[in-house]
């Protein structure tokens, strides 16, 4: 089954994103998420200029060695948009591979070892009050696990705070450099267990209830913060230190026992092969369209799976829906699936892809077509041009830099 094709599709139909097409000699094709948020088009060019004329005539099902061929074949290994691309390549081979078997991706990852996947979602407000009736609107929708974020007060902004289109991507100031944001530390670590205690009071002890530090606290801090949350039983606190510091791990480790979930950020079992091994962590949120696809994400997961480590992956907006789909297929089947983010997708995303997967009672299944289960209309995404988009940047109070 020789590869005939590999094309890069670059739209923006409620945000960037950017897709690779794997076409085979038999008129299949195979789709693969390739987007990385505010830098897509180094991602479509890597593709574009040093991956795809490699990949015509090759053979379509032989995933494995097409993945080692583009890690250890590129010499320069890992790194943010190494890692997207092969992700892309790799998925979309999956996604062939599903299509000449006629099954979808999770049963040749060896079958159901679940009935449904676990999602939650992003509730968040600009004041306390605004965050519970969120929280109300998820639990009502049937979610068993809630992200809860809330504006710090005094802060002119706050992460993941803005409805639907929180964490997805953001529109720049003057449309040319990221936003800049204002962070303070000490207003932060004083509010969030006020915020924590506040939906504890109205939703009770046993709503799952998740929060995202997003990269900026100290390792001490952070012990502090998740001593001061154990009252409260969180699912888990994320990315609560920048996580390149693994070491930083064992400090916070030390002083509490609040479940610690790291990883977005990651991608490759290099990045986290140390906090799995040492237990440092409780779910690990590699993605597989940052980690290097199905293949080498089900690599990371069967590591932390021998150390007790769940799976927790990131699920956000920037990931499209073809990498959504293909975190079902392989939350699926893993034995040590925690718990999968579920952000949703901005209209008109519908308008460029279709998918298989539904959602009853909070649970999602990738659905049972061959393959993934999703397809990308090619003359709707030319309809969406790219639109520069940067991720904002944060700084102190005092103007340093810091972690957004
Ligand atoms: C966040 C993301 O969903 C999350 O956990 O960390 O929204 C993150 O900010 C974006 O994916 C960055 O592109
Ligand atoms: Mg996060």
């Amino acid at each position: 089954m020789k590869i005939t094709a590999a094309d890069v599709i670059v739209t923006c139909p409620g945000r960037n994103y950017v897709t690779l097409k794997i076409t085979t000699e038999d008129g299949l094709v195979g789709w693969g998420d390739a987007t990385l948020n505010g830098r897509e088009l180094a991602v479509a060019s890597y593709l574009r200029d040093h991956v795809c004329p490699l990949l015509i005539g090759r053979n379509a099902t032989r995933i494995t060695d097409t993945w080692q061929y583009l890690y250890r074949g590129a010499y320069w290994r890992r790194g943010p948009v190494t890692m997207t691309a092969i992700a892309a390549v790799d998925v979309a081979l999956w996604d062939i591979l599903g299509k000449i078997s006629g099954l979808p991706v999770y049963r040749l990852l060896g079958g159901a070892a679940r009935e449904g996947v676990t999602v939650y979602g992003h509730a968040n407000g600009s004041t306390i009050e605004e965050l519970l009736t969120d929280v109300a609107h998820y639990r009502d929708q049937g979610y068993r696990a809630i992200r809860v974020q809330a504006a710090v007060p005094g802060l002119d902004s706050t992460y993941g705070i803005g409805g639907k289109s929180a964490g997805h991507t953001y529109e720049p100031a003057d449309g040319e450099q990221p936003t800049e944001n204002v962070w303070d530390t000490a207003a932060y670590l004083d509010f969030v267990p006020k915020m924590v205690a506040a939906v504890r009071d109205e939703f009770g002890p046993t709503v799952r209830l998740l929060h995202d530090v997003h990269h900026r606290l100290s390792p001490i801090e952070a012990g502090q913060l998740g001593k001061s949350l154990e009252p409260y039983r969180m699912f888990w606190i994320e990315d609560s230190t920048p996580a390149e510091d693994q070491s930083a791990f064992r400090t916070i480790r030390q002083h509490t026992t609040t479940p610690l979930a790291v990883g977005e950020v990651f991608n490759s079992v290099y990045d986290c092969n140390q906090l799995i091994t040492e237990r440092l962590i409780d779910y690990i949120r590699t993605s597989v369209s940052h980690t290097g696809g199905i293949t080498h994400l089900r690599d990371v997961f069967a590591l932390a799976n021998v150390y007790g480590v769940r799976s927790g992956s990131h699920g956000a907006g920037d990931l499209s829906p073809v990498s959504f789909a293909s975190a079902l297929h392989l939350d699926m089947a893993i034995p040590n699936f925690g718990i999968q983010e579920y952000m949703g997708h901005l209209d008109p995303w519908r308008e460029v892809f279709s998918v298989g997967y539904t959602m009853h009672d909070g649970l999602m299944h990738p659905g049972d077509a061959p393959g993934l289960g999703v397809e990308l209309d090619e003359q709707a995404a030319a309809r969406y041009p790219y639109q520069p988009q940067y991720l904002p940047v944060n700084r102190l109070t005092d103007g340093s830099m810091w972690d957004w």
